[in-house]
């Protein structure tokens, strides 16, 4: 049997199992915070919901020790984990009175899952961090309940762009859920420019903001791109006010697109800019909503703002929910403003430790905990650092944890698996609990072992600059 269908009964007889759930009992779903966990919870929810079923949903963090205990206490007895879970499968099986189910797609401990029913694509050969995402796993395992509950698909795929498993299209499995959704309209694909922010931002700020791809004296530049736009006669502006990408005509678009490449005629893929763009057709033109990458932001904003709620009745379609979440978009680029600001203004303070292949940010408390991970995205995508460079950001919690985010420079495949460094400098520090893939992981790390984590950090990114990692 190949492994995707391997896969695909494993999910099968899990739904097989679920079903036999008695319809009075309330399911209680677990998932993450980020875009992909917040799509698996809605896709979940949606299914629980066709089936006449009850829930009650927590969106988290992280799984830790303490979360875990809190479940503990409760009376339910049915749960589910999506988009975790498998690394703390031994936690978990503290709880197997109750009848547990994971759909996780995180690299799994390797830990006997006992009574836990653990449907992970890493059993089965799969690659989890870039074959299927957490929604993914969950779409299969909801349509193995109903198929109906393929009129989520689309928000599967919002899922897996969230956890940038897009490249140039997606893997076979993905692609599976990519068809269903083309077949029922909820979803169109398109060769386009990789612009961010095509429904919503100004035309020449989606430029001057784009680096990667990195569009040379455009990117990063405000008069560049005016500069840019006047020799290509595309106006920036109209009546109305400023023109955004999807406001041009289609002639326009073709010389923008040529322009493009020419400005980046000396970069090692100048076609690079061009790319898969993932349209809703069912959301308002102009809306984030209409865009798979816009809609995976604004979700990932609705969760790092402590309002994933509010996410996920946007992915179950509700209306209100959806302008609601506009005006909180608003609210995380101020947030994102910050951070980034912050660093800026500390850039030259103890702070911020620059080593030779690697910086250390220490928020301290001064930019929003959930914010960490997005710090060191942006900073790793910036072009300010060397290709290969570590980018570690740590934030206090408040509780006398702290966050930990790893990120590295440049072509993401050619480097460290980043969740095992970050595993080598936790090494030994108590209570602590690393999370994450390859080329994005962190850790929660208690706060008064802040120096002696960032002390093993530098040592353990040192020791990358003479091993043939970097070769
Ligand atoms: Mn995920």
């Amino acid at each position: 049997m190949s492994s995707f269908s391997a896969f695909k009964q494993a999910v099968k007889s899990a739904a097989e199992q679920f079903k036999s759930i008695p319809k009075t009992e309330t399911i209680r779903i677990i998932s993450h915070l980020d875009a992909d966990g917040i799509s698996a919870a809605a896709i979940l929810i949606k299914a629980i919901q066709r089936s006449n079923r009850k829930y009650l949903v927590s969106i988290v963090h992280q799984l830790n020790k303490q979360i875990i205990d809190k479940l503990k206490q409760e009376d339910y007895k049915y749960y589910v984990f999506t988009d975790l879970g498998s690394g703390q499968l031994d936690s978990l099986k503290e709880m197997s009175d109750r009848q547990i189910l994971v759909l996780d797609h995180h690299k799994p401990v390797d830990v006997e899952a006992g009574n836990i029913m653990h449907i992970n694509p890493h059993i089965f050969g799969i690659d989890g961090s870039k074959d299927i995402s957490g929604a993914g796993v969950v779409y299969f395992f909801s349509t193995a309940l109903d198929e109906q509950n393929k009129d989520m698909s689309h928000i599967a795929i919002v899922g897996a762009i969230g956890d940038n498993q897009e490249d140039n299209g997606f893997s076979e499995l993905t692609s599976e859920i990519v068809a269903d959704a083309e077949k029922l309209d909820l979803i169109n694909v398109n060769k386009g420019l990789k612009l961010f922010g095509i429904q919503t931002r100004p035309l020449h700020k989606a430029l001057e903001y784009c680096t990667d791809p990195y569009i040379p004296d455009v990117s990063n530049s405000e008069s560049g791109v005016i500069q840019f736009l006047n020799e290509l006669k595309i106006p920036a502006r109209e009546d109305k006010g400023f023109r955004k990408v999807i406001d041009l005509s289609q002639d326009e678009m073709q010389r923008l697109i040529a322009g493009i490449i020419m400005k980046r005629k000396n970069e090692e893929n100048p076609e690079d800019v061009l790319g898969n763009i993932y349209t809703l057709p069912n959301e308002r033109l102009g809306h984030s909503l209409r865009d798979a990458k816009e809609f995976s932001t604004l979700l990932n904003a609705t969760g790092r703002l402590n309002r994933a709620s509010l996410g996920i009745s946007v992915c179950l379609g509700n209306e209100k929910a959806k302008s609601k979440a506009n005006a909180l978009s608003k609210e995380y680029k101020k947030e994102i403003v910050n951070a980034m600001n912050w660093f800026r203004d500390n850039a030259d303070e103890e702070s911020v430790v620059r080593g030779k292949n690697f910086v250390i940010i220490n928020t301290g408390d001064n930019i929003l905990p959930t914010m960490v991970g997005t710090l060191a995205s942006i900073v790793s995508k910036g072009n300010k650092f060397n290709e290969g460079t570590f980018i570690l950001s740590l934030g206090q919690l408040g509780d006398g944890y702290t966050k930990v985010s790893l990120r590295v420079v440049g072509d993401k495949k050619d480097y460290a698996d980043l969740k095992s460094v970050v595993k080598s400098i936790a090494e030994g520090l108590q209570e602590s609990e690393v999370g994450g893939h390859t080329y994005a992981a962190g850790a929660m790390i208690r706060t008064q072992d802040e120096e002696v984590f960032i002390n093993k950090a530098k040592q353990v990114f040192e020791s990358y600059l003479n091993s043939s990692a970097l070769d």
